[in-house]
């Protein structure tokens, strides 16, 4: 029976780190939809192109700078560098030194529309929004954002009204996807006598995929909701990354 020998072999870590290769613009790393890296910058810099590309942002600081090169093939890309363990922005620029365009910039994350034929740096700072340290372990992904959430809102067909006050409550449900965020206004409109008595409302809803109801209370800018019908106009809009709308426009029924 032969005996395995294990040789460990112990390998020095590295005494002195030297600045990621794509520290400088004439560096900078091609990413393309679909990669994600990690790279440590604590030993980028930042330099004379980095204060060119911020001009027109005005980011707080971009130490640790480190450059990345996208080629635009007509889509909406998101570069997200949230999950870096320092404060992380991005500025994107076409151009070259010297002849810098802004895209967009922006902490954490931006999207932009990456046109084809197009050419786009893109330069991953520290912003010093931790308040110090140089970079650290930069995260930072490239992709298609998530299309804008679904959302739908519905009006209940009796809503009520407080004769003192003259206040009206009306609700509903919304159904929105998880995670986006969702406001919702809502306007009603009710003839009472030869006048009309308006109110205006409007809550947030922190969106989960399932059916939630709203309820708002309606204060009106001018005498008294009564018992009878109004016109309710209700907007939801939900956001992600971007936002989508829904609407609905119904006659109620307000009862005491
Ligand atoms: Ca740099």
């Amino acid at each position: 029976m032969g005996m395995a020998v294990a040789l460990t072999l112990a390998f020095a870590a590295p005494v002195l780190a030297a600045p990621p290769s794509n520290d400088d613009y004439a560096g900078r790393e091609p990413i393309a939809v679909g990669d994600s890296f990690t790279l440590d910058t604590t030993e980028a810099t930042t330099d004379a192109d980095d204060a060119e590309a911020n001009v027109d942002c005005g980011a707080p600081a971009t130490d640790a700078s480190v450059w990345y090169e996208l080629t635009g093939s007509d889509v909406t890309v998101l570069v997200d560098v949230s999950a870096s363990d320092y404060t992380a922005g991005v500025i994107v620029v076409t151009g070259s030194p010297g002849s810098f365009s802004l895209v967009t910039c922006g902490p954490g994350a931006v999207s932009f529309f990456a046109a084809s034929g197009e050419t786009y740096a893109i330069l991953a700072f520290d912003d010093q929004e931790d308040g110090g340290g140089n970079g650290g372990t930069l995260n930072i992904s490239v992709s298609e954002p998530p299309p804008p959430p679904e959302v739908d809102i519905s009006v209940d067909p009796v809503g009520s009204f407080d004769p003192k006050s003259g206040a009206a409550t009306v609700s509903g449900t919304i159904v929105c996807d998880d995670g986006a965020f969702a406001f919702i206004e809502l306007s009603m409109r009710q003839r009472v006598g030869r006048f009309f008595v308006s109110g205006f409302g409007f809550t947030e809803v922190a969106c989960d995929g399932s059916e939630q109801v709203w309820s708002l209370e309606l204060f009106p800018d001018n005498g008294l909701f009564k018992g009878g019908k109004a016109n309710v106009f209700a907007f939801a809009f939900a956001c992600t990354f971007d936002c989508s709308v829904d609407e609905e426009e119904r006659t109620i029924r307000l009862r005491h």
